[in-house]
């Protein structure tokens, strides 16, 4: 199969998603198209079966807002034609699915008919999405694509519930592939960051506000009154510099660590115990799941698809948004002991196993096939 995927190419955990399936696509010998506006993060090797068309924005004095959605209907429209793909994924609704609609149409114009498949990913639902300035254009674009995925059932309600939605939605989760999240903890990195044998949280994110952030820093701080510990900080964005102050603030700079955005996020999280992920909302939480992949249970919010990933007393626990009392509370509670911590560290690692890639991968293939069957015969139908 010739398979487009479009998505944003940064850290965000859509873009994430979407390149660990291209790779794993390509490998299983699909042919694969990314078609952004640089090269995908974690898109930085060869294989012979995947290739990347980059979307570039020509700007002009004109144009306060450069026209990235027409730039990549354009692209997309000479991608399929001369690539001849069977299929288009676009990741993430906003603008992707309208970009692909309309490369649809201008397709159709030169006679070659190609399906969409649109995975809501949960902020283009949940906070950008419903909001009147995009929502009847997302409305549309979900309806008009040819196949639409959420990662949970959470998002899946979300979105029929905030959307007039006509089309079936199906729910495909985030997964992981455990070839590259299994690692052996490096001992010499663990006692760089803990040299007195410390138990070692972690939370990782973009840093915006619906991560809450500074919850992060609440709850290891009434860790730390009981637990000698230290923190991990990955990731970058808007709220850091607030968090880095509230640090300072409370006086627990010695023990709190802002490592930026990294590559290698899973040697980090490969040396720790515990992952802190209190976001207001979370349509699945990929780095949880990430976490969970390296023996690392999680202290979660019980919001959005949470509760789809997070078992809460075996794989860690999950407390109301904003209740840093309770999540410091279970967090302590995993912590002090180390058969506690032992037993949640294998329980994670075990519901993590629920979300192989290998299970995963076959409910994208077959879901693509179906499409591109419904298509050719909707076409047929048309035809006659
Ligand atoms: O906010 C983020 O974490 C980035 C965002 C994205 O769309 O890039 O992540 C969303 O998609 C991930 C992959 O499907 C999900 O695991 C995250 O839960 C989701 N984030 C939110 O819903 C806040």
């Amino acid at each position: 199969m010739k398979i487009g995927i479009v998505c944003y190419p940064t850290f965000g955990g859509s873009g994430v998603v979407a390149t660990e399936l291209g790779k794993a696509l390509a490998d299983e010998g699909h042919q694969v198209h990314f078609i952004t506006y640089s090269q995908p993060a974690r898109l930085d090797f060869f294989s012979a079966n995947l290739f990347y068309h980059e979307v570039s924005v020509r700007d002009y004095p004109l144009f306060d807002y450069a026209p990235y959605e027409s730039a990549l209907a354009s692209k997309l429209v000479d991608v399929v034609r001369f690539e001849k793909l069977d299929i288009l994924h676009v990741h993430y609704a906003i603008p992707h699915a309208s970009a692909a609609f309309m490369a649809k149409q201008i397709l159709e114009t030169y006679g070659i008919h190609i399906p969409f498949v649109t995975t809501l990913h949960g902020t283009d639902i949940t906070l950008v999405g419903k909001d009147p300035t995009y929502k009847p254009v997302v409305t549309f674009s979900i309806n008009k694509s040819d196949g639409v995925t959420t990662v949970s059932e959470s998002l899946k309600k979300d979105t029929e519930e905030y959307f007039e939605i006509t089309n079936e939605i199906k729910v495909i989760p985030n997964f992981i592939d455990f070839t590259r999240f299994s690692l052996k903890p490096k001992d010499h990195f663990k006692k760089a960051i803990a040299p007195n044998n410390e138990r070692i949280l972690i939370h990782t994110s973009n840093f915006r506000k619906v991560k809450r952030t500074a919850d992060v820093i609440r709850i290891f701080h009434k860790i730390l009154e009981k637990i000698p510990s230290k923190l991990l900080m990955v990731g970058d964005g808007p709220e850091r510099a607030y968090d880095e102050q509230l640090c300072r603030d409370l006086g627990i700079c010695d023990n709190v660590r802002f490592l930026g955005k990294q590559d290698a996020v899973e040697e980090i999280l490969s040396v720790s115990d515990l992952f802190l992920m209190p976001s207001e909302s979370e349509s699945f939480g990929l780095a949880a799941l990430e976490a969970m992949a390296c023996k690392v249970p999680a202290i979660t919010s019980n919001s959005g698809g949470l509760p789809e990933l997070n078992i809460d007393g075996f794989s860690g626990y999950m407390s109301n948004v904003g209740d840093v009392e309770d999540m410091a509370i279970k967090a302590i509670q995993i912590l002090e002991n180390d058969e506690v911590l032992n037993r949640f560290k294998e329980n994670a690692f075990a519901r993590a196993q629920d979300f192989d890639l290998k299970k995963i991968l076959p409910e994208y293939v077959n879901y693509y096939n179906k499409i591109i069957e419904e298509s050719k015969r909707t076409l047929k139908v048309e035809v006659i």
